[in-house]
């Protein structure tokens, strides 16, 4: 099984998952495809990111689960390791 490095996760993230190609856009627009893909993750709208959202986002786009691959992600992303992923983690990551 492949194993995935921090910035190849963050890659995975912010350029060819769920901010496409935003990397080099004006902090507006970042500060905009951030909310957006927040909006897109968070499936119940309770203003957290879960691991079960994630996943369902993920295999969506990819037509795979990435079993392995969510747990990392999540890690990645859930900076204060309070088992959700919030917008303001997402956008640090993508910024
Ligand atoms: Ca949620
Ligand atoms: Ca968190």
């Amino acid at each position: 099984m492949r194993s995935y490095s921090a910035t190849s996760l963050r890659h995975l993230i912010t350029n060819n998952t769920f901010l496409r190609g935003c990397a080099n856009n004006p902090k507006e627009e970042l500060e905009q495809a951030v909310k957006q893909a927040f909006v897109e993750l968070d499936r119940n709208q309770d203003g957290h990111v879960s691991p079960a959202e994630l996943q369902a986002a993920l295999s969506e786009r990819t037509g795979r689960s990435h079993k392995g691959l969510i747990g990392l992600m999540f890690e990645t992303l859930d900076a204060d390791k309070d088992g959700m992923v919030s917008m303001a983690e997402l956008a640090s990551l993508a910024m």
